[in-house]
């Protein structure tokens, strides 16, 4: 029986490695770090707090950690960017892998959905791919990971990034022909645990209903059919540029349990005018898709669904509306789901599907011994 209960005990990490969120450290997490305002203005310190709690959680889980500072109309502002290189680093074969989200909020929200929710959601994958990454084990991809200030104008703290970290850093340790590289590309992560499984919680944005039926026609019906419930998560991209970054996390996605929080795509076709759709460039993705990087969109639709109607960028976008157990499993699914793309696309050769294989190998060894031990 102890043997059993040994076996039992490896089963678990193994569940716990390879599968399954933390959830108590995403509570934890937008519990102590992410649910007050983080404005340099109206709540300085707990802003500071948080940004050095971005590069701790960097650095503990053993990125190469960078503070890119910037000042922006005499304020100062502060990315945190984190690199876990790949054995192709350096190289032109290096398909890089990324991941981001803006960790500041407008002046009186909580800012706990908009945006605790992606950075949290970002921290929890990286302490799977971390988990996954012990000694030599390197993956044939590097991954990066970037917490974005200064979102709230301009998209100015991933613009900045892009143009004074990312590109010179990417020239220094690839080379000048950077379009010899070909990027997998960026997750990006805005708003995303606000989910809601009541009819007639989603809206279309009014004024762009026609061009949603026009140009995304499948999914505004998968909605409809599914009585407007605001119950899925949304992945916005660009049709073959951004397409097999969008395809693998919907993949994955689909592949993860829990199919009562589901996923609605909206793609882009690559003839149309991405302007039309002002809704679909309101976070730092847009900054990649004017640069060579490709970008994928994720947001639960913000001020588009159920409470956030009224909380977007309002005092109510806090703890006691926003961190109930639904939302908190849902932003578990999506932590999921990043760190399987990442460990996939950071891997080509197969090393990711063998984490899967080990740990069904464990589940058969631990079902088989269970029929031999008394
Ligand atoms: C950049 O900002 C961080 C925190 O905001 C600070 O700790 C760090 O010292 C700054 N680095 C430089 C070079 O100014
Ligand atoms: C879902 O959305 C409706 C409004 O559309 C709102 O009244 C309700 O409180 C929301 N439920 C949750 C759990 O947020
Ligand atoms: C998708 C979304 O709601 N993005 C918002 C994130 O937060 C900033 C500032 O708090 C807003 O300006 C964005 O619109």
């Amino acid at each position: 029986m102890k043997l059993f209960t040994v076996l039992i005990g490896i089963f678990s990490i193994f569940y716990q490695a390879t599968l399954g969120a933390d959830l108590g450290y995403i509570r934890s997490t937008l519990t102590q770090h992410f649910s007050d305002a983080r404005h340099h203005v109206s709540n300085p310190a707990y802003k500071r707090q948080a940004v050095q709690f971005i590069y701790d959680e960097f650095q503990k889980h053993g990125l190469n950690t960078n503070y890119h500072n910037f000042t922006f109309r005499e304020v100062s502002y502060t990315n945190v960017i984190g690199v876990l290189k790949g054995e192709r680093f350096g190289t032109y074969k290096d398909e890089i892998v990324g991941v981001g989200a803006h960790y500041d909020t407008v002046d009186i929200t909580k800012g706990v959905d908009d945006n605790g929710s992606g950075v949290t959601a970002m921290l929890e994958s990286l302490r799977q791919i971390a988990a996954g990454n012990q000694g030599d084990n390197r993956r044939k991809n590097t991954i990066i990971y970037m917490a974005f200030d200064h979102e709230e104008y301009g998209l100015t703290g991933s613009r900045l990034a892009i143009d004074e970290w990312l590109l010179p850093w990417l020239t220094k340790n690839y080379g000048k022909d950077l379009e010899l590289l070909k990027p997998n590309g960026i997750i990006v992560l805005d708003t995303v645990m606000n989910y809601n499984s009541s009819t007639q919680s989603q809206v279309i944005p009014p004024e762009a209903e026609q061009i949603f039926q026009l140009y995304f026609p499948k999914t505004v019906k998968s909605i409809a059919s599914d009585q407007f419930k605001g119950d899925f998560l949304a992945t916005i991209f660009r049709q073959d540029l951004d397409g097999n970054l969008a395809s693998t996390f919907n993949s994955e996605w689909l592949g993860e349990p829990q199919p009562q929080f589901e996923i609605e795509m909206f793609e882009i076709a690559i003839d149309a005018d991405v302007n039309l759709f002002g809704h679909f460039l309101r976070s730092d993705h847009a900054n990649f898709w004017k640069s060579p990087i490709p970008a994928i969109f994720i947001t639960d639709s913000a001020n588009f669904r159920g409470q956030m109607q009224q909380c977007y960028h309002n005092a109510c976008d806090n703890l006691a509306n926003i961190l109930t157990d639904n939302n908190v499993q849902f932003l578990g699914k999506t932590a999921d789901t990043i760190a399987a793309t990442l460990d996939k696309l950071a891997d080509d050769t197969g090393t990711s599907g063998a984490s899967s294989v080990c740990f069904i190998s464990a589940l058969w060894l631990s079902i088989g011994l269970m029929q031999i031990i008394p």
